[in-house]
């Protein structure tokens, strides 16, 4: 299908928005298929998140044998991982290695962005343009634009009076900022926060963390890579990958999946049974019962058990109890570190509670409850506007020129998370309604990326033209990731899953939580003939 200068009335069979781990393996997939296609990407490289989050002690939490491209027998053969878990300059090196291998880069415009994306009903195309005055018409418009993506400028009072220096995580220095001899305030505590405090504890001369909520965090453990672990993987990487698409969250932990829950034992097995988890580190802790992250009495034995150990390892007990998260577990995205509550013990470490809100920033620090904290340099990893941010960020119109973000005012409102009513050939790689972030991500974008690539050959093999979602198999599916969402405990508090961080944003929760009957439902739609979308 090449058809630049066409006569069919487009420039291109598809643009793709964002070149990260999403886009890269959308545009490599396309390829093969002999579409023709166009990547933008604000960034001026590969790797979107891993571009983005470049900071100190940024590093994934799925296992990089895992969280890695699977198209590719002779890449996933090639490639060592030094670690269990890798940290970002290694997976952005691996992203970056990607990208010249397969030549993806030939088809990426660097440093622009999407501003709008019309559909246009009576050619069936989109018509895009970029912020660079660039316009084209493309059959097929696919949004790899990430799920956290779209960081939330801090918005607190006097920023700009801050006499020092001041960076955002989500948007750091491509050069090493050296904090050496410097008094430093991070604001957050979520995972990026928990990742970066110890790594800036080591270098600050004083770290003053400022803490709104307390937060459920277990060790990562993690460890250079053992390679007789890494060679009987590459013995049968297919079979590893096949299995690992059979499980929940498409990954394999490593971990007895306990038929029992959590009061059949005593208190001493209890104990014992998390202590094991705790030890093995990672997400194995939310499976060491049955139901630990589905009921409240068994989510309460497991966030006790963690309250206690905050209280083991951080020596001052106000500061421990300060640190006791008060929510449940898992309602907030649980974190994974090193060193993290350890780092509390430190001289040069201070913990601010900041949960009546942070007053003010002034030229020299940042003032809470009428105590101005003075400092050098403030770090910010406050969060992301998530899934629906970047999206609702560019100007998409679909037919009669219906706006995505109104349709989304509500909440986003999308069939399989895949596509949505109203906007034919336009695809989220990772969408609203689909399983995205309660999974490992790499996998299942490529089962998204594999899935949008076969659907377009079979359209050009069947000489069709179009593919919508139909609203009577959009809104059972929106009501089914509700219903599912609603048994479980992850809706229970203010979290970016819901847009409960974000004023104003309406709170759903547009994650599909069970990834093994999503999989199959995909495979059965299309076993079906594309069931419950509308082919023209
Ligand atoms: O963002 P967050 P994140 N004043 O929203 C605080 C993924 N990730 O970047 O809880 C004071 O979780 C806010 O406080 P509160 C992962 O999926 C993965 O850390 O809203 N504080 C919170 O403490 C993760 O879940 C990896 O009260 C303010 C923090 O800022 C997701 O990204 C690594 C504030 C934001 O936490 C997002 O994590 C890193 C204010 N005005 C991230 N506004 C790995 O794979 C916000 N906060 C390892």
């Amino acid at each position: 299908m090449n058809n630049a200068g066409n006569t069919a009335g487009y420039d291109i069979d598809a643009v793709v928005v964002g070149a990260g781990f999403a886009g890269m393996a959308m545009v490599r997939k396309l390829r093969e298929l002999d579409f023709t296609v166009r990547c933008f990407e604000h960034g001026s490289d590969v790797g979107g998140t891993w571009y983005w989050n470049r900071y100190p002690g940024a590093r994934c939490d799925a296992p990089s044998m895992q969280y890695s491209y699977q198209f590719s027998e002779e890449l996933q053969q090639d490639w060592h991982w030094t670690e269990i878990y890798a940290a970002q300059p290694e997976i952005l090196s691996y992203a970056q290695h990607v990208a010249d291998r397969f030549s993806i880069r030939d088809h990426i415009t660097f440093n622009t962005s999407i501003t709008q994306a019309h559909y246009d009903e009576k050619t069936a195309c989109w018509e895009v343009e970029t912020d660079a005055g660039e316009s084209l018409r493309a059959r097929f418009c696919i949004m790899a634009t990430g799920n956290l993506s779209s960081r939330l400028k801090p918005n607190f009072e006097g920023l700009d009076d801050f006499a020092g220096s001041w960076y955002q995580t989500s948007n750091w220095p491509h050069e090493q900022v050296d904090f050496t001899g410097k008094r430093v305030g991070v604001v957050g505590t979520g995972s990026t926060g928990i990742q970066a405090i110890p790594v800036i504890a080591e270098q600050a001369k004083q770290l003053s963390v400022f803490q709104r909520t307390p937060q459920f965090s277990v060790p990562a453990n993690n460890a250079p890579q053992d390679l007789e672990y890494e060679a009987n993987i590459k013995a049968d990487y297919a079979n590893f990958r096949a299995q690992n698409y059979t499980k929940p969250l498409a990954m394999a932990i490593d971990v007895k999946r306990n038929p029992l829950k959590t009061f059949d034992v005593d208190e001493h097995e209890r104990r014992e049974r998390f202590e094991a988890s705790w030890n093995q580190g990672g997400i194995a802790m939310q499976f060491t019962f049955r139901d630990s992250a589905t009921t409240m009495e068994g989510n309460e034995a497991l966030s006790d058990y963690l309250r206690d150990k905050i209280g083991e390892i951080v020596a001052d007990p106000a500061t421990a109890e300060l640190l006791k998260p008060k929510h449940i577990f898992g309602c907030k995205r649980p974190c994974i570190d090193t060193d993290y509550f350890a780092t509390y013990n430190r001289d040069n470490v201070t913990l601010v509670d900041c949960s009546a809100g942070i007053e003010r920033i002034t030229a020299s620090g940042i003032q809470v409850d009428g105590v101005e904290h003075e400092l050098d340099i403030i770090v910010f990893a406050t969060g992301f506007d998530a899934i629906t941010g970047t999206l609702n960020n560019i100007d998409i119109r679909g037919r009669r020129g219906l706006a995505l973000k109104d349709k989304w005012a509500d909440g986003p409102r999308a069939y399989l998370g895949l596509q949505s009513a109203g906007f034919p050939n336009l695809f989220t790689i990772s969408g609203p309604g689909s399983p995205s972030v309660l999974t490992n991500m790499v996998p299942t974008i490529e089962q998204h990326v594999n899935w949008i690539g076969d659907c377009l050959a079979h359209l050009r093999d069947a000489a069709l033209a179009t593919i919508e979602a139909r609203q009577d198999a959009e809104d059972p599916w929106v009501e089914r990731v509700q219903a599912l969402a609603d048994s479980t405990l992850w809706g229970a508090c203010d979290n970016w899953y819901t847009g409960g961080n974000v004023a104003g944003k309406a709170r759903v929760f547009p994650i599909y939580v069970d990834w093994v009957s999503y999989r199959e439902k995909c495979e059965e739609v299309v076993a079906n003939g594309y069931e419950g979308f509308a082919l023209g």
